[in-house]
């Protein structure tokens, strides 16, 4: 049987990534490549989740006889399961867990990374058949190896980011990643279970014709953000317009199109959410990293939000990030 070599797998891409790179120990392949092992069996449940009351609601047991869990919960245990098991994963911190969870084990208290995730963002859409995804990023550890991981090694600026990537389970399932070398796409080939190289070398349109808000907030946004949203609304063909409006609620499905087409994806803070929604470690951070190495830009509102300095696990911040015209463009209005 020919093998197709011209089409690389995840593993095949990021071996080829560790072989190039002087020094390197392989573990950060090592880590990705759970992460994409938990992103499948993830996909599995989440594109049967229309069935599930054919197969049992959750809390239920199925006709595998299998306790049906909810799917939030299902996937937080995947990707941290699939991590303490692996070689290169110390600890994690997790939208549904409370605090970090600093691995016992003698190889992960060894190990040099930890790694931030959401496990299933946007769950309340699985309903009606809505993308959903996964959000993650990586650092290295700057407690001593040896012990288990300690706070300082999850509160650290998403500038200290050494990887970031997301899971899109959508019409297809695809694993996008970010290392300071660049953005590359995989899209899961059902046939043979792999993740394979489907968008080398994303790179962010300087320039977008959609911008993404919750207009049901308008009148709850700052009225610097009001004004911004009004120029997006009167865009003249000269200016670069007309322009969309594209919400889909779903924040992996509006972020990657912003990265992919071009555009702009904001969570402004509102009168009843001063912080805003979105969770800065594990939301927006690997966001605005993947963003950002692919010529794009994410602030917070008030300053670049990969400088921003963590406080607590689940601290949430407003979040601007996009094409790197319209960015330059919202940042004179905030600033005006
Ligand atoms: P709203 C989904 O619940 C989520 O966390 C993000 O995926 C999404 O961008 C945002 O909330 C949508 O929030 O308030 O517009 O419904």
């Amino acid at each position: 049987m020919l093998v197709n070599r011209r089409v690389l797998t995840l593993d095949e891409f990021t071996i080829q990534q560790y072989r190039n790179i002087p020094n390197a120990t392989g573990e950060l392949s090592g880590l990705l490549r759970d992460i994409g092992l938990a992103a499948k069996r993830v996909n599995v449940e989440v594109n049967k989740a229309g069935l599930v009351d054919i197969l049992g609601d959750e809390g239920s047991v199925n006709v595998q006889g299998e306790d049906v869990k909810k799917l939030d919960v299902f996937a937080n245990n995947q990707f941290m399961g699939a991590l303490q098991h692996g070689i290169s994963c110390a600890g994690i911190g997790s939208e549904e867990l409370d605090h970090y969870v600093g691995f016992h084990d003698e190889v992960s208290k060894n190990s040099k990374y930890i790694c931030l995730f959401d496990p299933l963002d946007g769950s309340g859409n699985i309903d009606v058949n809505v993308s959903i995804g996964t959000i993650f990023g990586v650092y290295r550890r700057v407690s001593e190896k040896g012990s288990k991981a300690r706070e300082e090694d999850f509160l650290q600026p998403g500038i200290n980011q050494v990887a970031a990537g997301y899971i899109v389970y959508g019409s297809s399932t695809m694993l996008v990643y970010a290392t300071r070398r660049g953005v590359n796409g995989f899209t899961l080939d059902p046939s043979i279970g792999e993740f394979c190289l489907s968008h080398p070398n994303i790179k962010c349109p300087d320039e977008g014709r959609t911008y993404s808000v919750n207009h049901g907030n308008f009148f709850r946004y700052d009225e610097k953000v009001r004004a911004y949203i009004d120029r997006c609304q009167r865009k003249t063909p000269q200016e670069g317009g007309p322009y969309s409006q594209r919400y889909i609620g779903s924040m992996v499905s509006d972020v990657h199109r912003s990265l992919i087409k071009g555009g702009i994806f904001m969570y402004p803070a509102t009168i009843d959410r001063p912080n805003g929604k979105l969770r800065l470690l594990y939301e927006c951070n690997p966001f605005a990293f993947i963003v950002e190495v692919a010529g794009g830009k994410a602030s917070n509102g008030t300053q670049r939000i990969l400088e921003v300095q963590p406080g607590s696990l689940h601290q949430r911040s407003p979040f601007f990030v996009g094409s790197r015209k319209m960015m330059e463009e919202l940042e004179r209005c905030l600033a005006d």
